[in-house]
């Protein structure tokens, strides 16, 4: 029998590009206060940070009847936003589920006045409308279920804790008796399921992992399992959360991201992202061929909030319009992004997803193929010049742009669409040299979705190939990924940026982080001016001098930035 590849699975996963996560349980009703205590930080670990006694927490159940929880409105708002799959919290950290689990009476038929399964409501309202029903599990936290990672304990002076050290044979008789027949009832009950959205594998063995996995596939094939069910042994990759990808991604890689700061709905957020930045998210996942699957945090009455809404609708609207750019599209086939925007592919087209319209022509460097011809997505009717010399592509384009966020002009090319592998400098523009373009000499680890190199010793380098058209002095900066709270991001090092036979070194870190900025921060450091000689490909090169000892990832550089200096 055949048995299905991960690829097979990922085939509408790649198309769909774009989710909805739903993140919604008992923490909803508190919604970041308990007894008059705020929570700081994300909503659904209300009882986690503000170690609510389990017997307490259970109690919350009693309140939960989300009168106005209407499945259809929910996947109609998905269908809206142009979201392909929808992911829910069947059972979050806090091991409540939201589901008519027979095996486990932890759930929202046996302890809530409401008594529906929402989870069969929703998966008759997606599959109505073509979306795929996708459950997140939380396979290795479990607060209240015995064996669970993090599972909460009374101490003796009856304030509790988290146990995340749980003795291997407890974990494992809670994996066989919560987390799989979980897993059964989740995949035999609801019908065909996208995927399960395992999270946070704490503690889990390797071994543990691909059990779960292999669980999944055997019950249903073309289910896909998520990254995080540990150990890279999903169907795909998950980044971090809210962590954009600056460089290309080799592989199947999604980020799920947040509209404001929680995931779980709490009263007191309202630092929501605009339309814009939104979109731009998006455009920017879809050209590193990344899924981007975004969260709401529905209120204990079962509503989307509505800023929630009035955001997706207009994302949903800008699909309606672009979408051709997007869905099914694959990565670019650039080695960097252009400073005006994004790229991204299908086929022999290539999608330029413009942010920055220019006036007059917009240029593209180091496609290798000839163009056949180029339209603006909206503009039907207007005429793009076409001129192609050496490396560069300059296409003619009218004073206003369709759209005021990101506006998409389809250029037909010969052939799948090929570029140049290596950086080259647009004009006069400044030159971004992100780790994740970078070639690694020696031992660096890539941490975050690659997106950050972590080098411990001063041996290890990194270099990129950069076709430099403007030479010149230029101001070096450095990106470093600074933590407040986490000690491991922690230190001052110092670099040395090389550009030919010029050289420039200085200090980079955390004397550079903004101290009214959030925990965790891109921080710039100001490295120096070093002197781009010559016109040409050149290679420019960052190695590490002295590397801060109380540092325990070591250097954590993101990327540099040259500037031609004022
Ligand atoms: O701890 C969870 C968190 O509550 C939320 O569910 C996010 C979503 O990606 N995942 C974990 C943290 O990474």
């Amino acid at each position: 029998m055949h048995k299905m590849t991960a690829e097979e699975r990922l085939q509408w996963w790649h198309e769909a590009r774009f989710g909805m996560f739903i993140h919604w349980g008992l923490y909803s009703i508190l919604a970041g206060e308990w007894k008059g205590q705020k929570v700081r930080g994300i909503g659904e670990w209300i009882m986690h940070n503000l170690k609510i006694p389990i017997a307490e927490y259970e109690q919350v159940a009693a309140q939960f009847n989300p009168v106005k929880f209407d499945a259809d409105a929910w996947a109609a708002l998905a269908l809206q936003a142009g979201m392909k799959y929808l992911v829910i919290t069947a059972k979050h950290h806090d091991g409540f589920c939201l589901f008519d689990s027979p095996s486990n009476p932890y759930n929202i038929v046996k302890q809530t006045p409401f008594k529906r399964d929402p989870m069969k409501e929703l998966a008759e309202a997606c599959n109505k409308r073509g979306i795929k029903m996708c459950f997140y599990y939380s396979q290795a936290q479990d607060w209240h279920a015995d064996g669970g990672a993090g599972h909460w304990e009374e101490e003796s002076d009856g304030k509790g804790w988290m146990h995340y050290q749980r003795p291997p044979e407890d974990f494992q008789r809670y994996l066989d008796r919560v987390v799989k027949p979980n897993i059964k009832e989740l995949l035999t009950n609801y019908g065909p399921i996208g995927l399960l959205w395992f999270d946070t594998p704490v503690g889990i063995t390797k071994e543990q992992s691909e059990d779960l996995r292999d669980y999944v596939h055997a019950l249903q094939p073309a289910c896909l399992v998520s990254g995080r069910v540990g150990h890279d042994v999903g169907d795909y990759g998950s980044l971090g959360d809210n962590e954009h990808p600056e460089g290309r991604v080799e592989g199947a890689w999604e980020t799920p991201a947040t509209l404001n700061n929680t995931w779980g709905f709490k009263k007191d957020d309202h630092n929501w992202k605009s339309v814009d930045e939104l979109i731009e998210l998006l455009v920017n996942c879809a050209s590193k061929g990344v899924n981007y699957l975004l969260n709401v945090g529905p209120t204990a009455e079962g509503v989307i909030p509505q800023p929630s809404v009035d955001l997706l609708k207009e994302v949903g609207a800008w699909l309606d319009r672009n979408g051709e750019a997007i869905y099914g599209s694959s990565a670019s086939p650039f080695y960097n992004d252009p400073v005006w925007g994004r790229v991204t592919t299908k086929d022999n087209m290539l999608y330029l997803l413009v942010k920055q319209w220019p006036a007059g022509t917009l240029n593209l460097y180091g496609l290798k193929n000839k163009v056949l011809s180029a339209r603006i997505v909206g503009l039907p009717d207007v005429e793009v010049g076409i001129q192609q010399a050496g490396d560069t592509l300059s296409l003619t384009v009218p004073a206003s742009a369709p759209e005021n966020t990101v506006s998409v002009i389809a250029v037909a090319v010969e052939g799948k669409p090929e570029a140049e592998a290596f950086v080259i400098q647009e004009g006069v523009a400044p030159i971004r040299l992100p780790v994740a373009l970078g070639t690694f000499k020696g031992e660096i680890t890539r941490h975050g979705g690659r997106g950050t190199a972590g080098w411990m010793d001063t041996s290890p380098s990194i270099s990129w190939q950069v076709r430099i058209k403007t030479p010149g002095e230029y101001d070096v900066v450095a990106i470093t990924r600074g933590n407040k709270v986490n000690d491991g991001w922690f230190g001052n090092h110092r670099i040395r940026v090389e550009a030919g036979r010029a050289s420039v070194s200085g200090v980079v870190g955390m004397q550079d982080l903004d101290p009214d900025g959030g925990s965790i921060q891109n921080i710039r450091s100001t490295v120096g001016r070093v002197r781009v000689g010559e016109t040409g490909d050149q290679i420019i090169q960052v190695v590490a001098e002295q590397i801060d000892p109380a540092a325990q990832r070591g250097l954590p550089l993101r990327g540099i930035e040259l500037t031609p200096s004022a």
